[in-house]
């Protein structure tokens, strides 16, 4: 394998239009930066860069729902992401934005230079154009509705209800969302990358030369230049964005997918103006791109091939992309607030930033698409940083202030069970060192938990507070062993937890420069007599009301969007006309139910007896789903009393519930405003 001499590490740039949630942290940030803490920790050279998105369509749409410019919206959420991202320690050496002036500069050249080097076509086609706002509409601009399951509001790119991806032509009855009139069609220039000619090349680079990438990202690719290449438009008519740099171009912008990648080139130069260079030229650099599996044609395909046709630039040596993190079996949304936002967890479980970074990662999306719960969040907080790291740090601390004074007793009496539990050290970081060099973040946590699991086996095992009672100089080994795993436990966790490693070396009196990768196993770290800190607990048991909170908020936003959903869907349309005659053949009337039972081995009906005011009868109803045999006791309903009895699982049943039936599916019985005397008529 080849040697490099320094890492680049990019992670996606966020779109400045929202706040970001767990999804991105468990995606992009935590994995990029435990593989860049975990490249420091080694001594590499490693630049890590970030940035916010501040381009592109999804932008311009917030600022017209907020009512404010585009330069609004950006400046206040690059304000919040950035912010999110320090206080979850993401250890950025840059943080920069695709508004700033390096990066106005930097992108107008790369277009500039592909430009003067023939490597764009340029095309004429006809877009659409609202005539009215005087502007050409992107996709997401133009409405309609949904030609696969007719929900109205679909957008020109996505229908947001049924998931379809569509193209404007596709839309039924489109139209502006500026002047809300029919678009119309008009012809506009544009430049184009040529995709197709880079082909042969990629298939080359890519399904020949990295066929080591994840198998996620590689089927992609592979599946992508097989279906054949074309023509990228790499400008838009848009007011947003970058002017287009060349003559001719006025009131067209470079694609937001062309500028936010050279934004991983501007934030570099920002932040090193002066060797910058070493980074993106030298091919003895490392470039790895850390993104969700959406972003992933555009940096295994559409990215590099620029950065060839440009011709100065490295390209990635891998591109880890990562699935997706769903939230409580649902899908994450932005738009229906289907989300943990980072500056809200934090405001309800301050502090706990490394609780949220062990599950994200414990739990990352690597080679399918997860789920986060708010159970399993309490479950890896109690059961394992709780009843396992933390268990085994807090009894080593512990027992060494109760029999030493807190200073580290010297190794006096060595067994060897101490031997056989110290081998086990380097096995341990050997496995979390190649799962990290291989990008299997999930594996490498749990091999880091499984030496705080060595370290809790070997007290439970050697049971110092026994051995204390007959032989200290025995309990004196037992403890130097204990601490030298703290200390090896502090590094091992430093690139997944890094703030409760910190707390871990102030525990142990031990120097932040100790963090070093190659100190795993080393030993010597706390020489006899070095004296400690005092106990403190690492991590804090979850209690279920926190996360019953949690849950109950998940609840309202649910039930919330479920209103929204159907209130949004198409209620039935009418049905044929009836005559008045025809209604008044119907007899319905008020009706109680006196008892109600399941139906045996069925999952929907519930067998009634109700008081009709005439008689006593058994209806049988499929309700169940909807109401419990309990609720449906003493509630009043009405009837439809005439409608032919007919034998449902055997049981008589002699009239009909009736229901009110959302276009989503929900039912609820009907009932009178209030209580009437049972066999009231209604007509
Ligand atoms: N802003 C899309 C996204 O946030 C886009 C990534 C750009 S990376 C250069 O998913
Ligand atoms: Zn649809």
């Amino acid at each position: 394998m080849k040697e490099f001499k320094r890492y680049l590490v990019t992670s996606a740039l966020p779109y400045a239009n929202g706040p970001v949630h767990i999804g991105h942290l468990a995606g992009v940030y935590v994995p990029a930066d435990i593989y860049t803490r975990y490249l420091r920790m080694c001594g590499r050279d490693v630049f890590f860069v970030g940035g916010s998105d501040e381009h592109g369509v999804p932008i311009t749409i917030q600022a017209r729902k907020q009512g404010c410019s585009p330069q609004d919206i950006v400046d206040k959420y690059h304000k919040l992401i950035k912010e999110s991202f320090a206080e979850f320690g993401i250890s950025f050496d840059v943080y920069s934005r695709t508004t700033s002036g390096t990066h106005y500069k930097t992108a107008s050249e790369f277009f500039r230079k592909l430009y003067e080097d023939g490597k764009f076509i340029e095309k004429e086609s006809e877009q659409y154009y609202d005539e009215e706002a005087g502007q050409f509409l992107a996709d997401r601009y133009i409405v309609g509705t949904c030609p696969k399951c007719g929900a109205e509001g679909a957008y020109g790119d996505q229908c947001e209800k049924c998931g379809s991806t569509l193209s404007p032509d596709e839309l039924l009855n489109p139209h502006s969302a500026l002047s809300g009139k029919p678009p119309v069609k008009r012809r506009t220039k544009h430049w184009y990358l040529p995709l197709n000619e880079y082909e042969p090349w990629l298939r080359q680079w890519i399904l020949e030369g990295h066929k080591e990438w994840k198998t996620n990202v590689y089927g992609q690719c592979k599946s992508w230049i097989d279906g054949g290449l074309q023509p990228r438009a790499v400008s838009r008519d848009l007011d947003w964005g970058i002017p287009v740099p060349v003559e001719g171009a006025e009131g067209k912008v470079l694609y937001v997918w062309f500028d936010a990648p050279i934004g991983y080139i501007s934030n570099t130069i920002e932040a090193r103006p002066d060797d910058w260079e070493k980074y993106w030229k030298d091919p003895d650099t490392k470039m790895v791109h850390f993104i969700g599996k959406d972003n992933i044609v555009f940096h295994c395909i559409v990215f590099p091939s620029m950065l060839k046709a440009h011709g100065d630039f490295i390209l990635p040596e891998n591109v880890p992309a990562n699935e997706f993190l769903n939230l409580e079996g649902d899908k994450l949304s932005t738009s229906r607030n289907w989300a943990i936002w980072l500056h809200e967890y934090l405001r309800d479980f301050p502090g706990k930033q490394d609780v949220l970074r062990y599950v994200l990662c414990a739990n990352a999306p690597e080679t399918k698409d997860n789920d986060f719960t708010w159970k399993d969040f309490q479950t890896r907080n109690n059961s394992e940083l709780v009843a396992i790291y933390g268990n085994f740090v807090n009894r080593a601390v512990v027992l060494t202030h109760k029999y030493f004074d807190g200073k580290v007793p010297a190794d006096l009496k060595h067994e060897q069970i101490d031997d056989e539990t110290l081998a086990q050290v380097p096995v341990l970081k050997a496995a979390i060192t190649d799962a990290l060099e291989h990008y299997r973040f999930r594996e490498a946590l749990k091999e880091a938990m499984n030496l705080a699991r060595l370290g809790n086996k070997y007290l439970t095992d050697t049971e110092p507070w026994k051995v204390a009672k007959t032989d200290m100089d025995r309990t004196a080994s037992i403890l130097n062993v204990s601490l030298r795993l703290c200390a090896d436990l502090a590094i091992a966790f430093a690139p997944f937890i890094p703030f409760s490693s910190d707390r871990l070396l102030t525990i142990l009196n031990l120097p932040k420069d100790i963090l070093k990768w190659d100190n795993i196993g080393r030993g010597d770290l706390l020489p006899e007599g070095h004296q400690i800190g005092k106990a403190e607990l690492l991590f804090e048991k979850i209690e279920d009301e926190a996360i019953d909170r949690q849950m109950a908020r998940l609840e309202a936003i649910r039930e919330a969007n479920r209103k929204a959903a159907a209130a949004a869907a198409p209620v039935e349309p009418q049905k044929a006309e009836c005559t008045f005659d025809e209604f008044g053949k119907m007899d319905i009337r008020t009706a109680t139910v006196l008892e109600a039972e399941r139906v045996p081995k069925t999952d929907k009906l519930l067998k009634l007896t109700i008081d009709t005011g005439i008689d006593r009868r058994v209806i049988v109803s499929g309700i169940a789903e909807y109401y419990t045999p309990e609720q449906m006791v003493g509630k009043q309903i009405c009837i439809l009393a005439n409608l032919a009895p007919r034998k449902i699982r055997g049981i008589e049943s002699k009239g009909m519930i009736l229901m009110a039936r959302q276009p989503d599916g929900k039912m609820r019985i009907v009932t009178p405003e209030e209580t009437l005397c049972n066999g009231a008529t209604i007509g």
